[in-house]
């Protein structure tokens, strides 16, 4: 379905200026189409860079030819990232010069690349498996340390690793398995019901043991909305650049400031966090807060936390009260602002008191935030699920598994062979699915899709 026998091109450096820019040519052609593009007589070395000028292809590809001086490296089959002969163009990082190299590789033959194709081709080749592969992505769009360490570590391929493990226990079963199937008539089991029961647990076992931290996972690769609320001036607006540390939000003493939603991204310990900063809830006749108020409603419904603000200087009004009852039950922490100032608010339990002027007590908000979003300490050592899918995946095979243990435990001794087979073997297809052993041009086309254009 996905053709390889063409070359293809890209920008592989971002949109924009820089010092330099990198364009991508990979394919059968890469190393000819490379030498048109400069004009050179002798052909490129492999892995050595090369000092040239770019010299106009004149082809029917529209658009000004750019001179520049250019360094060439030639990675020949299958040493390279996609596994094809591959030219990297390193220019002066100006849209204009690489977009003009680009349109001097297809008057030489080469077609635009499509989203994530280079990556798609080194998955083709076998170059990585499909984990590794959506790991580059991983890797490309981590906003944090803790996410690009988590996505280094699959590309690396310990994921791959520990799946191959399981894969290979239950490969083994399900050939003793068959090895029973192909010889009935002996009436003989090359494999007793109690040791099948044992070794299916066993790769069980495993599975759980990658499922165990996968939400977590999940919320390293994703990272978490949290959404700040609250009545208006309790000092939502001085709380996010607090956390922000930076003096992002318009605060004012007049209730009502805010309007709109502010959101900006934020490390804390690792995890990715997008806070939100949101109108002041309250019943209002101005049309430009009613919408603000609006949205803030909104923030809250797909907040994965919320911070639940008041001001402890005050008594608690219905405004607060309704904030409180609306977002009972789901995951949030109750801040109460202004510890400086007198106390007239009832006293909460696990509540947390700070003080954003003075800065009382951020520190321990923001624990809690760390805390309650699950960023506990963790073992390097263990491989991590981050993916949904993969975690699908697994979570697919489990019940597979355990529908074949049930089986076993069910069968008194009587086992058959070919049910047991079949949920083996449907286990063994969803862990092939994650490493892409087996997968669909859908899947791939899905996967891929989320790529840009010269990765
Ligand atoms: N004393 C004291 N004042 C604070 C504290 N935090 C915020 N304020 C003041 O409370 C007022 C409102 O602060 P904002 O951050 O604008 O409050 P807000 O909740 O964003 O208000 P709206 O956007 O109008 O809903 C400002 O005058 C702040 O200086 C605090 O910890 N102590
Ligand atoms: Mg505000």
């Amino acid at each position: 379905m996905f053709s390889t026998d063409d070359t293809i091109v890209a920008i592989s450096t971002p949109l924009g200026r820089g010092g330099i820019g990198v364009v991508r040519v990979s394919g059968p052609d890469a190393s000819r189409i490379a030498c048109e593009l400069i004009g050179c007589g002798d052909a490129l070395v492999p892995r050595y860079a090369t000092f040239a000028r770019l010299r106009a292809t004149g082809g029917s590809v529209s658009g000004a030819f750019v001179p520049d001086q250019v360094l060439l490296t030639l990675f020949p089959a299958p040493h390279s990232y996609t596994g094809e002969d591959v030219v990297e163009i390193s220019a002066h990082g100006s849209p204009v010069v690489l977009e003009s190299i680009v349109r001097g590789a297809m008057d030489a033959g080469a077609r635009l690349a499509e989203p994530g194709e280079f990556t798609l081709r080194a998955f083709l080749h076998g170059k990585l498996d499909l984990v590794q592969a959506e790991a580059v992505a991983d890797l490309i769009d981590s906003v944090t340390p803790l996410q690009a360490r988590a996505a280094f570590d699959q590309l690396e391929g310990t994921l791959t690793q520990s799946i191959a493990g399981v894969e290979q226990d239950l490969f083994e079963l399900t050939a003793k398995l068959e090895a029973s199937l192909d010889f009935p008539e002996e009436g003989y089991h090359f494999i007793e019901p109690t040791a099948v029961i044992t070794a299916v647990e066993h790769v069980i076992a495993r599975v759980d043991e990658l499922l165990s931290n996968a939400a977590r996972g999940r919320l390293i690769r994703e990272g978490a909305q949290v959404v700040i609320v609250g009545a208006p001036n309790v000092g939502k607006s001085s709380l996010f650049n607090a956390l922000l540390n930076a003096n992002r939000a318009i605060v004012t003493a007049v209730p009502g400031t805010t309007r709109d939603l502010l959101s900006e991204q934020l490390d804390v310990r690792g995890l990715a966090i997008r806070l939100v900063d949101t109108a002041g809830i309250r019943d209002t006749i101005d049309a430009i807060e009613e919408e603000g108020v609006r949205r803030a409603r909104g923030a809250l419904d797909v907040a994965d936390l919320v911070l639940v603000v008041l001001d402890r200087s005050r008594v608690l009004e219905g405004e607060d009260e309704a904030i409180l009852a609306a977002t009972r039950g789901r995951p949030r922490l109750v801040v109460l602002n202004k510890s400086d100032l007198q106390s007239r608010a009832p006293s909460m339990p696990d509540a947390i008191e700070v003080s954003v002027l003075t800065g009382d007590g951020l520190q321990a908000l923001t624990d809690r935030i760390a805390d309650t979003l699950g960023s506990a300490p963790e073992r390097r050592d263990q491989p991590r699920v981050t993916n949904v899918r993969h975690a699908d995946l697994l979570t697919r095979a489990r019940a597979s598994l355990t529908r074949a243990r049930e089986a076993v435990a069910a069968s008194n001794g009587a086992l058959a062979e070919e049910f047991l087979l079949a949920d083996l073997q449907d286990a063994l297809a969803s862990l092939q699915e994650i490493t892409g052993k087996r997968s669909t041009d859908d899947l791939l086309r899905h996967i891929f899709e989320r790529f840009c254009v010269g990765k």
